[in-house]
């Protein structure tokens, strides 16, 4: 049974950007809330959204955006083709090509249901499906050769039906054949108080406990786990059919578990103990808005990130606080931020002169962005932060 241990309000669909023109439309809200199930010790929000609303023909987000996603796609597809000299690979979820770009193209395939997405990578000559994964789909790429290796970074995290999900891949695998799954960390999550990571997107947030557990359903199972930085930290999760013998189960299973044991990712408890902890950064990211404000400081976002959602709209953050947001995604442009309708500005680079403080929306890309606004920095400008507390830095 499912018990709920938090609650972030109403909540507008996170990558559902307002046009000028749609401003005065009555927006779309629904109930987030999380909760956590014992018997599996999954994490997950309780009320979900059809997927047609979300990942459609308008989907926003593109992984290559930053330096970081793409280094780190490039690096990984090189350990892969190391490592396991995959000849036949399936992404699920390939956006805008970010991973499946550093691969020949006879052999790798996307799959993408955001059309606009799918298109980016069908243009560039690479077999992209437009669809959402299933059994049918399965079958249907997998008809003359099955996949040696399938690969999906932050997509499991976003589809509710385990069942058809890992059927299709239990079709799709070669004998020999491995998952890979890369999404956030309920570990990091938890440690970051990083409440943002809950949005109407993401209907879980995994633990290797939890996804141990799923995988037992299907005869699937986890023997490699890496931790990445990614996404204000991820884990890399190696799986195989049971039957498959050819990988051992590696050490870092047993730690990883060890470690979200010993934070207590099992217990009711420590979710509870989160929720005081996101109540209290609320708070104190409040405090910090109000001093700012009322010394008449100039506040813009940087990064419109669905993540910004939840934090702006469970802040009760808006336009008297931030004046704008900046974004490189052309989409983004020139509309404004769901719930909070604070206007997204095409990038430009931070100046002293037109800013004081930013409030980092794309705080998982810190390095990054400190690298790029480096002379801002040098010349007193602030940010400011909610991970792990909200302060300015
Ligand atoms: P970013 C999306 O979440 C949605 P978001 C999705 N549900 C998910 O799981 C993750 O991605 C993976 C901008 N930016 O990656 C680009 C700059 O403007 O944190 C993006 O709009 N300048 C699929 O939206 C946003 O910030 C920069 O220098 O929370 C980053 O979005 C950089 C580095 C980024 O994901």
């Amino acid at each position: 049974m499912i018990k709920k241990f938090l609650d972030l309000g109403y909540q507008p669909l996170a990558n559902s950007y307002i046009l000028k023109d749609k401003l005065k439309h009555k927006e779309n809200k629904f109930k987030l809330e999380v909760g956590f199930d014992k018997e599996n010790y999954l994490v997950s929000i309780l009320k979900t959204v059809s997927k047609e609303k979300m990942f459609n023909k308008d989907y926003p987000y593109k992984s290559s955006e930053s330096n970081t996603m793409r280094k780190s796609f490039k690096d990984f597809a090189n350990k892969i083709k190391k490592k396991f000299k995959p000849k036949f690979i399936i992404e699920i979820g390939s956006n805008d090509g970010a991973f499946i770009k550093n691969f020949s193209r006879k052999n790798v395939v996307g799959v993408e249901p955001c059309k606009n997405l799918a298109q980016i990578t069908k243009q560039k000559k690479f077999i992209t499906y437009s669809e959402y994964w299933s059994q049918k789909l399965s079958k249907k790429i997998t008809k003359i050769k099955k996949a040696d290796l399938i690969y999906s970074a932050n997509t499991l995290s976003h589809i509710e039906n385990f069942n058809e999900i890992f059927k299709a891949v239990d079709i799709a695998l070669s004998k020999k054949g491995i998952l890979i799954l890369e999404d956030p960390s309920l570990l990091k999550c938890l440690q970051n108080v990083a409440y943002d990571q809950f949005y109407c997107e993401h209907i879980y947030v995994f633990s290797a406990l939890s996804l141990r557990e799923i995988l037992k359903n299907f005869e699937l199972e986890i023997f490699d786990i890496e931790n990445t930085k990614t996404h204000g930290g991820s884990n890399r999760y190696y799986i195989k059919k049971k039957e498959n013998d050819f990988y051992k189960v590696t050490n870092k299973v047993k730690e990883e578990i060890k470690k979200e044991l010993r934070f207590g990712l099992d217990k009711f408890s420590t979710y509870q103990k989160f929720e005081k902890k996101v109540k209290i950064s609320k708070n104190k990211l409040l405090k910090i808005f109000d001093s700012l404000n009322s010394k008449k400081f100039n506040i813009i976002g940087y990064g419109a990130t669905a993540k910004s959602c939840t934090v702006l709209n469970y802040c009760g953050l808006g336009k008297k606080d931030i004046k704008y947001f900046y974004d490189t995604t052309s989409y983004k442009i020139n509309k404004y931020l769901p719930g909070s309708k604070i206007l997204i500005k095409k990038y430009k680079k931070l100046h002293r002169s037109e800013v004081d403080f930013v409030y980092l929306g794309a705080w998982n890309f810190k390095e990054e962005i400190f690298m790029k606004e480096k002379s801002f920095i040098k010349n007193g400008g602030k940010f400011i932060i909610h991970v792990p507390f909200p302060k300015i830095i």
